[in-house]
């Protein structure tokens, strides 16, 4: 590992899973978005991980005309790398959860590896708290909380969106969500170097712990290589010490209201930049480097 090694922050500034009741810092209104993704950026955010909402009522929206209007802002004040989700809906077909990526060609997007029962585990707790019951949204819900991605939509998106040369997110839930990459790596649909997103805490996935994290990225090394770059988006609570934990081992950090509302324990984050500023500190503190948008697209081989 390089003395001081270069750490990329990705921010995911508001996601499809929490709702603005939850926090009042959850962007969705345009400005929102626009503001909380600059001040990211310049918090040291070299990636911004990209939904939309609708604008009136909060709800998650993969229409591309509600990316429109903040995408041409956030390009226009920030150098950032613009990373467009292509997970925003677990009912969406997979041609319309890509085509917010599609029209806008981004130098990024998420490519999520495997399909899987999708719950939210880090919120339990304060579900309970908000009176929400629990048992009877993913018990008795759960047949509505199926993240599809089956080998052939996760085919269709990479072949729809080859020609534009943007470089995947790949989202792994779990381990054997690598194996399924690998599979389709071999068979000529994704291009090196490859960028693992380790997603941990969602339930449905696996678990954020750091035992976890050592046989994911050991796991990885077994079939990569040296060929991949890596970072950790951790659910909840445990959101910065994963990330912290991830950028010791040499790997990339998300962090962002979309994949925890927190800052710390119980308290809830101000905003996207606060959560930047805090895992930046940290990282800086004991001894890397946080790296530029044109370090990302260095590291990344992305298109610039
Ligand atoms: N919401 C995260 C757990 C996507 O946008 O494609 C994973 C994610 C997926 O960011
Ligand atoms: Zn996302």
């Amino acid at each position: 590992m390089a003395r001081h090694p270069k750490t990329i922050i990705t921010c995911a500034v508001t996601g499809a899973i929490h709702t603005p009741t939850m926090s009042d810092a959850l962007p969705y209104t345009y400005e929102q978005i626009t503001e909380q993704a600059i001040a990211a950026a310049e918090a040291g955010a070299s990636i911004l991980h990209l939904h939309a909402r609708d604008p009136e009522t909060g709800a998650p929206s993969i229409n591309p005309d509600d990316f429109a209007p903040f995408l041409a802002r956030i390009k226009q004040a920030t150098d950032a790398v613009v990373n467009i989700s292509t997970g925003g809906s677990l009912t969406a077909s997979i041609q319309d959860r890509i085509a917010p990526a599609k029209q806008f060609k981004p130098e990024m997007c998420s490519m999520n590896m495997g399909s899987l029962n999708f719950s939210f585990h880090g919120l339990a707790a304060r579900y309970k708290e908000w009176k929400f019951d629990w048992e009877k949204a993913y018990i008795e819900g759960s047949e509505g909380n199926i993240f599809r991605n089956t080998f052939k939509d996760i085919k269709e998106a990479a072949e729809t969106l080859a020609p534009d040369q943007i470089k995947f997110e790949h989202e792994i839930y779990d381990v054997g969500h690598l194996y399924n990459l690998k599979a389709m790596a071999d068979a000529g649909h994704f291009k090196a170097p490859i960028f693992l997103q380790f997603v941990m805490g969602i339930m449905g996935g696996i678990g954020a712990d750091v035992e976890n994290l050592v046989f994911m990225k050991r796991t990885a090394d077994k079939l990569f290589g040296a060929d991949y770059r890596w970072s950790v988006l951790a659910a909840g609570a445990v959101q910065i010490p994963m990330a912290v934990t991830a950028s010791q081992m040499g790997g990339h950090v998300r962090v962002g209201l979309e994949d925890s509302l927190f800052i710390s324990r119980g308290e809830l984050a101000e905003s996207n930049a606060a959560q930047v500023s805090k895992v930046r500190r940290i990282i800086e503190d004991l001894g890397n480097t946080v790296a530029t948008p044109d370090d990302a697209r260095e590291l990344l081989g992305l298109k610039g």
